[in-house]
């Protein structure tokens, strides 16, 4: 029986505008916080203590982080050196350098030979000794077109095609490593990658081109005792055998994990199966408070009620309050101020509600076939504002049209390109996955 603890997308070095600078380190708070958090879960490890540590992959922002971040994430990883804990990091998308082309921030560990430490930037599997017997960690870094296909192989193929050769030579290449494995040692497989039946936001049409998505069926395969993730932020098991989950980030990086829990997983991994407890840390809290105030006739009241009601003590809080154009003088910032002062930090943003929309002009409305430059003169002419400029405005325009007119081949006017537009999911994570 091996106990290992699982962490992923630790990030350290981001969100730096829900927090503001410590007076008395000059230090942003908000890396004070995933230092803190990060920290949280090594003692955790030694005081269990594990047999193995993985990191699921994404350290930091960027594959070029900032002395001081490099720092603090080795001085926390190093306290496992001391304790005799072998440690695997996998590479990450956000560990890449030019996706996957110049090595990547984890690779110092091991250039400097760090006893212990094993960096996981390739498909391999690793025999690592523990106190809790041997095992096989088979690491399935963040993949890339580049990664497993060259150039001239990719050229003229649809972003479909590119796929469908991609997942083939995953196929291949994983099915060469689990041939060599042995039954009678606990087999992982560590991967950063999305898989398709996860929960996630827009990280999924944010990666067209530049990852592609598992089949979780090419991964859950019997031979792994455990197949631990990341990538993904919010925590979430896959499959239960064999045991297959994302244990997600450690901080919140935005509002889209306001209502996550954060933690990392402790599992106990034999040859036959898996058990794993998550193990919450305390990150820090977001919480918005948002409130619609057209209809109130004492919007300060009413909204310095919600503040109080919402628990703001030390998190990173948001106010959005909705209101009329003619009640804006009814709302006092510095009485806002004083009510959030309790909170680690704050926006308040205001949403101003136009009740009358403007009726649309008839020419544009629909049923009418006008050409752009009837268009654009249309709406020219009902605007006051834009009087003087009309003639320039439209002068330029007939010169863009034009220009264009060059570069458009005839035969592209004449295709429609069927365009889909997927509703976002209502957490998204934007930035970081
Ligand atoms: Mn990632």
């Amino acid at each position: 029986m091996v106990k290992v603890l699982h962490l992923s997308d630790i990030h350290l070095g981001s969100g730096y505008t829900h927090g503001h600078l410590n007076p008395i380190t000059g230090l942003n708070t908000r890396f004070e916080d995933f230092v803190a958090t990060l920290a949280h879960c090594i003692d955790r490890a030694i005081s269990e203590p594990v047999d193995l540590v993985l990191f699921g992959g994404d350290a930091f922002p960027d594959a070029t982080p900032a002395p001081y971040l490099q720092q603090a994430f080795a001085q926390q990883f190093c306290r496992l050196v001391a304790a005799g804990i072998p440690t695997v990091l996998l590479v990450g998308n956000h560990d890449q350098h030019q996706q996957g082309a110049g090595g990547a921030s984890l690779s110092i560990y091991r250039s400097l030979l760090v006893p212990n430490i094993i960096v996981g930037d390739t498909l391999a599997t690793h025999r690592i000794h523990t106190a809790g017997g041997d095992v096989q960690v088979l690491t399935l870094p963040w993949l890339n077109r580049s990664t497993l296909m060259t150039r001239s192989e990719t050229d003229g193929l649809s972003m479909t095609e590119v796929s469908a050769v991609l997942l083939d030579r995953l196929r291949t290449a994983l099915e060469g490593e689990i041939r060599q494995l042995d039954p009678t040692l606990p087999a992982i497989l560590l991967g950063h990658l999305m898989a398709d039946t996860a929960t996630y936001g827009a990280e999924k049409f944010l990666a067209v081109g530049k990852g592609f998505t598992v089949p979780l069926n090419l991964i859950t395969r019997d031979c792994f005792s455990y197949i631990a993730l990341g990538h993904v932020h919010k925590h979430q098991v896959l499959c239960k055998k064999p045991l297959t989950l994302y244990p997600g980030s450690i901080e919140r990086v935005d509002f889209s994990e306001e209502s996550e829990p954060k933690g990392f997983v402790l599992v106990e991994v034999d040859v036959e199966q898996a058990s794993h407890e998550f193990c919450p840390v305390p990150a820090r809290a977001f919480r918005t408070v948002e409130i619609n105030l057209c209809e109130s006739t004492v919007p300060q009241e009413d909204l310095l009620t919600a503040i109080h009601r919402a628990e703001i003590q030390d998190a990173v809080v948001r106010v959005i309050y909705h209101i009329r154009r003619e009640q804006v003088d009814l709302v006092q910032d510095s009485g806002l101020n004083e009510a959030l002062r309790s909170a680690h930090s704050y926006t308040i943003s205001a949403n101003l509600i136009t009740q009358v929309s403007r009726s649309r002009l008839p020419e544009l409305g629909i049923g009418s076939t006008i050409t752009p430059l009837e268009a654009l003169q249309a709406y020219l002419s009902n605007r006051d504002d834009l009087r003087d400029l009309e003639g320039p405005i439209l002068q330029a325009a007939q010169a863009l049209m034009r220009d264009e007119a060059q570069w458009i081949r005839p035969e592209m006017d004449l295709i429609p390109v069927p365009v889909t537009i997927a509703p976002l999911e209502e957490s998204v994570q934007l930035r970081l996955i």
